[in-house]
């Protein structure tokens, strides 16, 4: 197929990666509608998915029992000096890198197609947006990307004769020898996987994984680990946040911009439906925030993606009613179960379990099997665009302007419900020590406490100790403007093991809390922790919940911090002399105010 694009250097690399994993053929996406029908027909017809009967235009994957997460463990900042990496990357020397990378690269194409995917991180256009290229040879990749980012020949259009683009080479790392029949997930073992980013040539090369944020490289590859390294340089924010604005009663707009660990409901409370009378909630991003210093001095953010791809399992009408209502059509589903009506089944799902289904690996299933159903990993692909509370404003090319930053994690115990920071200073210091318990979102152990600052851990493209940096210089340049700060935690337990907070929409409620301290309409009280509501302040009208589990969500446990200092000095000594000298001045004075 002859070359659609003008841009010399993107014609260039294309030659070159294709002389390298010698495809069979090579294929330009046009990101057209007729292009994804073609391609989702093509799978059905070779059996790598399954359409499904109840859902139009919608279809059912299941990936090698081996290929089911991010592998962390096999992803890799690449910079020239280890400590540019910073101790939370992994690194390898990027000539040794690239020369082992380019032994596996050496002909994994052979017998497949490789696929030349152009895509805009931001709606085209947008001052934030940025291209991204992603070379492939997995159809999968291609379906999901039509569906994340925006394909097609407008951004070659964009990108004209000689403009800058994102490469991004993937391979699922399975040649096909001639006569060989293909695996409807073909993948390279654990030890041949790499994720690997080069930040200071802005580049990503992929190999031996199909799934999620390994495969489709706009997302957390570019959008984040790339992004973040970019946006250091060039003075703007890159982060693992969801994006939503709230309304008030009196017609206020609130933005808030959110990070959580995956897998902590993120998606849920972008797509939050309040429980509180008069208010309104709108989802503009679910895992990604571009933000940008506007012409007023404020803070504006894009999400640079196009659609949710969001964990399956505990998604239903009862905790995002707007999700399932995104899932309904055009939708791709990886590793959940099968019914035997045609739909796809999940833990968690409404309603009782199927008597029979198939389990996301094409095993018989009925509720007394002891295997889940679906992988707790199990994922959705859907178009933002079929979200019932999308944003009118989602795709405004300037963003929206933030007005509240939140941090969190799942914690069981220590963290209150909701605390404030009483400066900028003191937000950075919440957000580098925040902390949560492992999920399934990552291949490893699940439940352990891990330190995950801005639970950017996974997506830091650069030494974390200059990131803490650079948002103290971001609060700097924002002064008063700046965004407020805020730390929850949805998830604390009684000593008995029952969650004392109901989650879910009714998290609105401390939301408005928040958007009542920006609007000055609430004081707080101090706590050595940080200013919290004070009482009566946090609407619970309608909600019964017992004087004794409130109090208990509420309380500052110094015990319980004071307990944790050594673990957060050993978590920032980790970063020596890049741990920025206004975080080891927050911790002190925390210790001075736990007494
Ligand atoms: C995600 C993640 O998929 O954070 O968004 O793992
Ligand atoms: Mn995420």
């Amino acid at each position: 197929m002859k070359t659609p694009s003008m841009n010399v250097k993107l014609n260039q690399w294309v030659q070159e990666s294709a002389a390298l994993c010698q495809p069979d053929n090579i294929y330009w996406c046009d990101g057209s509608v007729e292009e994804y029908n073609r391609f989702t027909a093509q799978m059905v017809a070779s059996g790598m998915t399954i359409p499904l009967k109840k859902r139009p235009n919608s279809f059912l994957f299941r990936s090698d029992p081996s290929d089911v997460a991010r592998v962390e463990d096999r992803t890799y900042i690449s910079t020239p000096t280890k400590v540019e990496a910073g101790p939370t990357n992994n690194w390898i020397d990027p000539g040794e890198l690239k020369a082992t990378m380019k032994g596996f690269y050496k002909g994994c194409m052979r017998g497949r197609t490789m696929y030349v995917i152009p895509f805009s991180m931001g709606p085209v256009g947008s001052p934030l947006a940025k291209i991204g290229i992603e070379i492939t040879d997995s159809l999968y990749v291609v379906c999901n990307m039509h569906i994340m980012t925006r394909v097609g020949t407008r951004v070659l259009d964009v990108l004209g004769k000689d403009g800058e683009f994102i490469p991004c080479l993937h391979s699922i790392g399975a040649p096909l020898e001639k006569g060989q029949k293909d695996v409807p997930w073909p993948c390279a073992p654990i030890e041949q996987k790499y994720i690997s980013h080069f930040p200071q040539e802005n580049l990503i090369w992929s190999y031996g994984s199909g799934y999620g944020g390994n495969a489709l490289l706009g997302k957390k590859c570019l959008a984040l680990r790339i992004a973040s390294a970019v946006a250091r340089r060039e003075g703007w924010m890159a982060e693992h946040m969801l994006i939503l604005r709230l309304t008030n009663p009196e017609g206020r707009r609130f933005h808030i911009a959110a990070a959580f660990p995956s897998a902590c409901g993120k998606t849920n409370l972008a797509m939050l439906n309040p429980t509180i009378a008069g208010w309104k909630a709108e989802c503009i991003g679910d895992d990604i925030a571009w933000m940008k210093i506007g012409p007023d001095g404020r803070l504006y953010a894009i999400n640079p993606e196009s659609g949710f791809f969001g964990v399956a399992p505990g998604t239903s009408y009862d905790s995002n009613p707007s999700a399932m209502d995104s899932i309904k059509a055009n939708t791709i589903f990886t590793n959940c179960a099968l019914t035997d009506d045609g739909d796809i089944w999940w833990e968690g799902f409404d309603g009782k379990p199927p008597a029979h289904a198939i389990d996301w690996k094409g095993k018989e299933w009925t509720p007394a099997s002891k295997a889940e159903a679906a992988h707790p990993n199990a994922r959705f692909t859907a178009p933002a665009k079929q979200c019932p509370v999308i944003s009118p404003d989602w795709e405004k090319l300037e963003g929206v302007p933030i007005d509240i930053f939140i941090f969190g994690g799942r914690r069981a115990s220590v963290m209150p419900l909701v605390h404030e920071a009483t400066n900028w200073d003191h937000g950075v210091f919440m957000g580098s020590t925040a902390a949560s318990e492992t999920t399934a979102a990552n291949i490893g152990a699940v439940g352990n406490l891990r330190r995950d600052p801005f639970a950017m851990t996974p997506f830091c493209g650069y030494n974390m100790g200059d990131y803490f940096k650079h948002w103290f210089d971001m609060g700097d340049k924002l002064g008063a403007k700046a965004p407020r700060i805020f730390y929850v935690n949805w998830f604390r337990k009684s000593p008995d093991g029952k969650w004392l907070w109901p989650g879910y929409s009714e998290n609105s409620r401390v939301l408005k809390w928040m958007c009542d301290r920006v609007s000055g309409k609430v004081g707080a009280r101090e706590t050595p922790i940080g200013l919290m509501p004070q009482e009566g302040h946090l609407d619970l009208t309608g909600l019964s919940i017992p004087a004794q589990d409130l109090a208990e969500l509420m309380r500052v446990d110094v015990a319980a911090f004071k307990a944790e200092v050594p673990d957060v000095e050993k978590h920032f000594n980790r970063f020596g002399d890049r741990l920025p000298a206004r975080l080891a001045a927050q911790l002190k004075l925390l210790v001075q105010r736990l007494g």
